[in-house]
């Protein structure tokens, strides 16, 4: 039987290179059986840049590009960045009006490699759950933020990298619109995204095995051991046999020493050209 897969991200122009990282490694691990729908959710990207990207489809690999300034323009100067973060960040919450031919979409930021089929992972029932999402593993410092500033306890806050949407939920109960209301309510969240989407989806979220989305700045926690129990096991557990690997956090595999996990990436990186390793 052939499924078809709609996933979505997000980019501006400066980040498509790693979009195309991404998307190279979900063709190169779709099985036949499978259909993937790209679309690429961005405020004015060059046809140029555009076209590079959407030359990468084939058969049963579709991918496009939605220009959605028209959606984003108005509520723009609300969405406010900090660190590294750009306002693309945002786009995710609008993908239940964007597409509502689609009852469920799979969201996925740029920064990650699949390492096999995503059928199965879109296949999850949701029930009358809003979203579906891997756990963001906290150290201390963060399960204290975590409570003081989002009235949330750690083992129920999740990454927003790897989403399973529950757009017809989305749709319905105009969640976007709570979104925007949540984030004018908070000015100063440090994920401003992920913790707003927390809060709006709290106790109404379908928690998926980890191996979907290894966040491996957890690599670094790890190493300092910032990773307590029952985090560190389920950390160890993901990274030993990752789904989908999610390079999180500013640490990149183009800007961080060398790293074993850095080579999911390069395998796809350097073939396509558009980065170069440091030696
Ligand atoms: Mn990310």
């Amino acid at each position: 039987m052939r499924y078809v897969v709609p996933i979505v991200m997000a980019s501006d122009e400066g980040y498509l290179p790693c979009a195309a990282v991404a998307i190279r490694s979900l063709i190169d691990t779709k099985k036949h059986d499978s259909i993937y729908h790209i679309y690429i959710l961005c405020t004015g990207v060059s046809e140029l840049a555009r076209r590079a990207i959407e030359d990468m489809s084939q058969q049963d690999v579709m991918i496009s590009f939605r220009d959605i300034s028209a959606w984003i323009t108005p509520c723009f100067a609300k969405l406010y960045t900090r660190a590294y973060f750009t306002k693309e960040m945002y786009f995710r919450w609008w993908i239940g009006e964007l597409f509502p031919e689609y009852d469920k979409v799979l969201y996925l930021d740029c920064d990650i490699v699949a390492t096999c089929d995503l059928s199965a992972l879109y296949q999850t029932n949701l029930g009358g759950a809003a979203v579906g999402g891997v756990i963001d593993f906290a150290t201390p410092a963060v399960v204290c933020r975590i409570a003081k500033q989002l009235h949330l306890q750690a083992e129920e806050y999740i990454n927003s990298g790897v989403l399973l949407i529950n757009t017809a939920v989305w749709r319905a109960e105009h969640l976007k619109d709570t979104c925007l209301a949540y984030l004018n309510r908070h000015e100063k969240l440090i994920c401003p995204d992920q913790d707003v989407l927390n809060m709006v989806c709290r106790k109404r979220i379908l928690y998926l095995n980890g191996r979907w989305n290894v966040q491996w700045h957890h690599l670094w926690d790890r190493q300092d051991n910032q990773l307590e129990e029952p985090f560190l096991s389920m950390f160890s557990f993901s990274i030993s046999a990752p789904k989908i690997l999610h390079f999180s956090s500013q640490i990149k595999p183009w800007n961080s020493p060398p790293n074993p996990y850095s080579n999911y990436f390069w395998q796809y990186a350097e073939p396509l050209g558009y980065y170069s390793k440091k030696e």
